[in-house]
């Protein structure tokens, strides 16, 4: 079965702890299991990664390669500072969507900015765990049109 990487990055390993006003009451494995049940639906395998460190954040797309027809990706506060991340989303020439819990346009000026959305396929956001969803359903309706 094709593969649709699931990959989060800074803080995101801790959902369902602490701010559940902004980010819901929805552990990170909750989301990952609907989302592996959705794709089988679909005949999809999910792989899951989260890691706190961009540079890891940065080897996951490149093993992408590989491995991932798509990927769905919420990069957390390296969304508006990482510009390794934006040459790597730019150099494996995957379907990458971009995928936020929270509407980051509703919030502080500084979460306003994407280093990534530009080279990503689309952005999803603001709608907490159905964002992740979404951006399922986006990668694989762009993989199977
Ligand atoms: O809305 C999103 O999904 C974000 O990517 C989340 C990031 C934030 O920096 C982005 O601007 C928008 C923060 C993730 C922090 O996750 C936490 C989860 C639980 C408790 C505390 C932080």
């Amino acid at each position: 079965m094709p593969t649709i990487l699931i990959l989060n990055g800074p803080n995101l390993n801790l959902l369902g702890t602490r701010e559940p006003e902004v980010y819901g009451a929805d552990t990170l494995d909750d989301i990952v299991d609907e989302l592996r049940s959705l794709a089988a639906e679909r005949g999809y395998e999910v792989e899951a990664v989260q890691s706190n460190a961009e540079g890891e954040l940065v080897d996951a797309l490149h093993a992408a390669r590989a491995t991932a027809a798509g990927v769905v990706f919420n990069p957390g506060a390296y969304t508006h500072t990482s510009i390794a991340l934006r040459d790597a989303i730019s150099a494996v020439e995957l379907p990458v969507v971009e995928t936020h819990l929270s509407n980051v346009h509703a919030r502080e000026e500084f979460r306003h900015t994407s280093m990534l959305s530009a080279v990503c396929l689309g952005v999803v956001g603001g709608f907490g765990r159905t964002s992740y969803r979404l951006a399922l359903d986006a990668v694989i309706s762009h993989l199977e049109p």
